[in-house]
């Protein structure tokens, strides 16, 4: 096999194997594959660049699990753990809705002695005071433990949650899915299988979802296109995830990053991940470079490296921020479109679920703030 094999492919459209994928990861240069990368996401996305205006929501941080990557989670009795009230996440979601945003992100830590119900409640609440935000809620990892406190089905809490308002999943807690590397960095939360069936679960309930991939830390590239690779298998069944999300390693005040002393991957990595799963994920129409793990810069210049999206607004993010993302908490539109024009892409925005919004008094370049949706078709 040799790169002009893969490049064959790559033109004719046909899906890249398992070991192309390795050869991807062990013998192209970073231009190659940027060069194959983009040409499939202009293939599949044109000439558009999506961003939408989004606000994060973590009510609690406190988390019976203790994934070595993490730092965002607090344990029950520390003084850095945090349970919100109602008032407070209706408040959360009332400035959301204020600054034009269409979507709640909402994730969060698994608590010790919080019920089902607090998990509901949120979702139910934000739903009733603010039905127009989608509600992009909990990841797989937290439906298992919604099954575990219940004892019911995790396809029967996604359809009650489903009535109370919930929109679509985001991709969070899929980390790196081979056993291997697993079993070391989150043991004890839900397994890989149980990840792939949530997600599956959801699908077959009309509900969107999100993909993720934890890298940079302990794995190997048989690992990650291992991980592609189960996602792309699930995609054919189900067709139901959106975007996928490769997720830079943090190691600021993580276990895994102090007792392995790791450092953040380089942005060359950070690029070349986001061509490889570019080029892996046939089945996936969209590709994200999430800027607050990326960092500005290189978000910027994943849109050129495979990527059609630069996520949104964010505001109140946490779990990278704790970790030691140096990014802002907020970009505004303004900036989030000027990014994506400079790489000679045309801004568009989206809902979560990659409908186009339009707004009825739009100055991109004058105002910091949006107006709020008209329609979105
Ligand atoms: O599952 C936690 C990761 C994820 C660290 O669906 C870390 O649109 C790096 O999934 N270094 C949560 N990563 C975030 C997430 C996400 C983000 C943006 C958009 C969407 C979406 C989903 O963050 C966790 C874990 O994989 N994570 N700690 C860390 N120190
Ligand atoms: Fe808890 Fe999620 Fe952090 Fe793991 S990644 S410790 S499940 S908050």
């Amino acid at each position: 096999m040799n790169i002009n094999d893969i490049r064959a492919k790559v033109e004719a459209g046909q899906r890249l194997t398992f070991d192309d994928g390795i050869f991807l990861e062990e013998h192209a240069d970073l231009f190659t594959l940027g060069q194959l990368a983009d040409s499939v996401r202009e293939r599949k996305n044109g000439d558009v660049a999506y961003y939408n205006v989004n606000t994060h929501l973590n009510a609690t941080n406190v988390c019976v699990y203790r994934c070595v990557f993490c730092a965002f989670r607090a344990d029950l009795k520390s003084e850095k753990g945090y349970v919100m009230s109602d008032a407070q996440i209706i408040h959360r979601a009332a400035e959301a809705e204020k600054r034009g945003a269409t979507e709640l992100h909402i994730v969060g830590g698994l608590h010790h002695q919080l019920p089902y119900d607090w998990y509901l409640n949120v979702v139910r609440i934000v739903h009733q005071h603010h039905p127009r935000l989608h509600l992009k809620a909990y990841t797989a990892v937290e439906w298992d433990w919604f099954a575990r406190l219940t004892g019911r089905t995790t396809r029967d809490i996604l359809g009650e949650f489903k009535d109370a308002g919930l929109g679509s999943l985001p991709g969070g807690g899929a980390e790196i899915f081979h056993r291997e590397v697993r079993d070391i960095i989150c043991e004890h939360k839900a397994d890989t299988d149980s990840w792939l069936r949530i997600h599956r679960e959801a699908h077959e309930l009309g509900l969107r979802s999100n993909a993720t991939m934890l890298y940079g830390h302990i794995e190997k590239p048989m690992h990650r296109i291992d991980h592609l690779c189960k996602l792309r298998e699930l995609q054919d069944r189900t067709g139901g995830f959106q975007t996928f999300i490769p997720l830079a390693f943090h190691p600021d005040n993580t276990k895994l990053g102090i007792d392995r002393k790791l450092q953040k991957p380089s942005a060359i990595m950070d690029l070349r991940m986001i061509a490889i799963a570019r080029l892996m994920l046939d089945n996936f129409q969209h590709i994200k470079a999430y800027w607050v793990m990326l960092g500005i810069p290189t978000a910027q210049l994943a849109l050129s490296y495979g990527a059609d999206d630069i996520d949104g607004t964010v505001v109140h993010e946490k779990i990278y921020h704790d970790a030691g993302s140096d990014t802002p908490q907020e970009l505004t539109v303004t900036q989030l479109r000027r990014l994506i024009e400079e790489v000679g892409r045309v801004p568009k925005e989206r809902d979560t679920l990659y409908n186009e919004v339009f707004r009825s008094d739009t100055d991109w370049r004058a105002g910091e703030s949006v107006s709020l949706p008209v329609v979105a078709v």
